[in-house]
């Protein structure tokens, strides 16, 4: 055997051990590369004689086709191997059953669903969503609402305070979500229209009330903003939300140290059938909300003049209204996180509730 055939052999037995792409890539590069082993061997061609190069030029010229080929050919298998590999480890068996996707898996907590109707309720009728801190200073949570300093309200809501600071103030977890109202007075040129959910806090804990709640209220301030706009916004609110096409209400004096007048709003119900409340008409009333026209004192903590401008807002607890709405009995089961219980009270993730498409579907 020939130097030549003899270096050939080696090469193509190298070649066919190559075990990757990499391995065979440096050997191509090793010797057909720009300074690889071959390349150099038919550069020394033009060095030599006309007889050396009749006889060297086919040797090495057939050489170098003959790796070249034996590279492509175990390029190919290579890929081979590798696509076969993949097929084998990404085998699906088309036979299991469909797993459900997360949205069709997921559920829409009740809240959350209660939530999203009420903001699409008064997203409609021109509202927007107003959101603050859950932390909030006892300015924003009582002073700003006209709640005086030491007055008995402040007791009256639970109130959980944080530790004081180096100057002695304290903050509270808000008892109620009327401090966005005020950080929307400060920071917006009436005319205002917003709604805003939230989580409130106060200490309190039992079959029908839970330390944490959720509450929406509302706000609007103008220069003619009244009691008949406010009644009108509320039974269209109660229409919608409670999806009947009329409703009887009714409005109670009441107090709240931040509004003047203060109402709150009752709507007829049929409680006769065990389990099963109807609203819009029978011979019960159910309170709904509070509401009444913003206290001067509290216009003016927003920056407002109340020579000139006059505002209604209105509350009501969210998780009461869910529980209404959708017959569940036991307030604590909203915050046991049990899957069954979501199961059956959840809403599907896709459902969301619009005035045209349905609230509640
Ligand atoms: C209730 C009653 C109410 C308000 C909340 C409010 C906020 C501002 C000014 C005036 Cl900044 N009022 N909010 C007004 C009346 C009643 O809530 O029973 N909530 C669960």
């Amino acid at each position: 055997m020939s130097d030549t055939e003899a270096f050939e052999a080696r090469l193509e037995a190298d070649i066919a051990a190559t075990g990757d792409e990499a391995a065979l890539e440096a050997i191509r590069l090793a010797e057909l590369g720009k300074k690889g082993r071959i390349s150099e061997m038919l550069k020394g061609l033009g060095k030599m004689s006309p007889e050396e190069r009749r006889e060297a030029g086919p040797r090495l010229n057939g050489l170098r086709d003959r790796v070249q080929a034996a590279i492509a050919k175990r390029r190919e298998q290579l890929a081979d191997v590798a696509i076969a590999a993949r097929l084998a480890a990404e085998r699906v068996d088309v036979t299991l059953p469909v797993r459900p996707s997360p949205a069709a898996r997921g559920r829409i907590h009740p809240i959350s669903q209660v939530i999203d109707e009420i903001t699409a309720i008064f997203a409609d009728m021109g509202f927007a969503i107003a959101e603050g801190p859950d932390i909030e200073t006892d300015y924003y949570n009582f002073t700003a609402l006209n709640f005086p300093e030491g007055h008995p309200a402040r007791e009256m809501h639970d109130t959980f305070f944080l530790k004081a600071n180096a100057a002695g103030n304290r903050k509270v977890l808000r008892t109620h979500t009327s401090p966005v109202q005020i950080r929307t007075m400060e920071s917006q040129k009436p005319p205002i229209r917003i709604v805003i959910p939230g989580k409130t806090y106060r200490q309190d804990s039992d079959a029908t009330h839970s330390p944490m709640f959720h509450q929406v209220e509302g706000l609007v301030v103008d220069k003619t903003a009244n009691v008949a706009n406010m009644k009108w916004v509320l039974e269209e609110f109660c229409k919608t939300f409670f999806e009947v096409p009329s409703l009887n209400m009714r409005f109670r004096p009441s107090f709240f140290p931040f509004t003047e007048p203060s109402l709150e709003l009752d709507i007829q119900c049929d409680r006769s059938k065990p389990g099963e409340v109807r609203f819009g008409e029978g011979s019960d009333w159910m309170e709904i909300l509070g509401c009444g026209m913003v206290h001067p004192n509290v216009l003016r903590s927003g920056g407002l003049d109340p020579d000139e401008y006059q505002g209604f807002a209105w509350g009501m607890g969210i998780d009461r209204l869910a529980m209404l709405k959708y017959g569940m009995p036991d307030l604590r089961a909203f915050f046991d996180a049990d899957i069954r219980w979501l199961e059956h009270y959840g809403f599907r993730p896709l459902d969301m509730p619009t005035l045209f498409g349905g609230l509640s579907t």
